[in-house]
């Protein structure tokens, strides 16, 4: 067994991370108020929901709190202190999706000047560095919504957003339906990761070959998730020879996945793939960066040599360019 204390301290990239899903609670509730927006339910008591999909939806209210520069500002640099503080984070690379944010009426330049503000204070004030991830909700936007917000993402600050993502339900929106904004994504030189084989989905919905559509037809660089790949040993040999770095994440609060969570990790890293971990939506699954190194490492009972494998993994499977990664090795 390793200590809580070095679990927490090692230093560790956090490369799946949805900034909707880091808001704390008290911040919540202070900017519905000032927004005059009611909520279902007190701040304290927000982040419940009966199944997965209750959860998307408690994530797309949540969003709506952040409506200026400001309040994104704001969201980035108080996730970085909390993430500072609870697991020594070094560098993070948050997904937003736009399209959340459009209904509280700010347009993208705003939100992602917002942002990058946030990030320059973080980076002076703890030194963390930050990258941003453009994503695509796959159960809400047609392939077609798909390329414009890829074009979007492509014509600004293109020196922090640095690529594409795609979340939501798996099984409203398979992989290849977003083949043509991935394409347009790749021409222009975005990074591309995809949510695939997440295990809140069935088989059917999520199954492993998932990840070679991922792999040929979106041409991912990294992929988010991947636990249901474990049921295909042939998906799992493509995958460990292919060597591209997942991102699953080490504790979710959706209750009927939990226990199988660690295990699946256990058997990802033990056929080969380049494994990190991650949050996910830290606030809203009440874990943090130190909280799903701890629970994970104790319920696999790995040592020290494995934290310190998980950190240097972070660092190479991120976005960062060489010089940036081997300041942080
Ligand atoms: C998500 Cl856990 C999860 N799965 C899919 N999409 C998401 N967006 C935010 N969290
Ligand atoms: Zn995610």
């Amino acid at each position: 067994a390793v200590a809580d204390g070095y679990l927490r301290r090692i230093p560790k990239a956090e490369l799946h991370c949805h900034l909707a899903g880091t808001l704390r609670a008290t911040t919540v509730a202070e900017l519905a108020a000032r927004a005059g927006l009611a909520l279902p339910r007190p701040a304290d008591k927000l982040y419940q929901w009966p199944d997965f999909y209750g959860f998307l939806d408690v994530l797309r209210l949540t969003a709506l709190v952040l409506r200026t520069p400001e309040d994104f500002s704001r969201a980035v640099y108080e996730y970085v202190e909390d993430a500072v503080r609870d697991g020594n984070l070094r560098h993070v690379e948050f997904f937003f999706n736009p399209d959340y944010f459009y209904p509280n009426g700010i347009d993208y330049p705003a939100m992602v000047d917002g942002m990058i503000e946030g990030i320059e204070a973080a980076k002076k004030m703890f030194g963390v560095s930050s990258l941003l991830i453009c994503c695509i909700d796959r159960s809400t936007n047609t392939p077609a919504q798909a390329v414009e917000i890829v074009e979007t993402a492509i014509a600004h600050r293109r020196d922090h957003v640095v690529g594409i993502g795609l979340d939501g339900a798996e099984r409203a929106g398979p992989p290849a339906t977003f083949a043509e904004a991935y394409a347009l994504a790749k021409r222009a030189g975005l990074h591309r990761t995809a949510h695939c084989c997440e295990d809140n989905q069935t088989l059917v919905e999520a199954p492993p070959t998932n990840y070679l559509i991922c792999r040929d037809v979106l041409q991912c660089d990294r992929i988010d998730h991947g636990y249901n790949m474990l049921a295909s040993d042939f998906v799992m040999a493509e995958a460990r020879r292919d060597g591209l770095y997942f991102t699953p994440c080490a504790w979710t609060s959706l209750v009927h996945n939990r226990p199988h969570r660690p295990q699946r990790i256990r058997r990802m890293v033990e056929a080969g793939l380049n494994v990190t971990i991650n949050t996910d939506d830290p606030a809203m699954f009440e874990t943090d960066l130190g909280h799903g190194f701890t629970t994970l490492f104790e319920s696999i009972g790995w040592g020290p040599d494995m934290a310190r494998k998980f950190s240097l993994n972070s660092v190479e499977g991120s976005w960062l360019d060489e010089s940036d990664k081997s300041a942080l090795r």
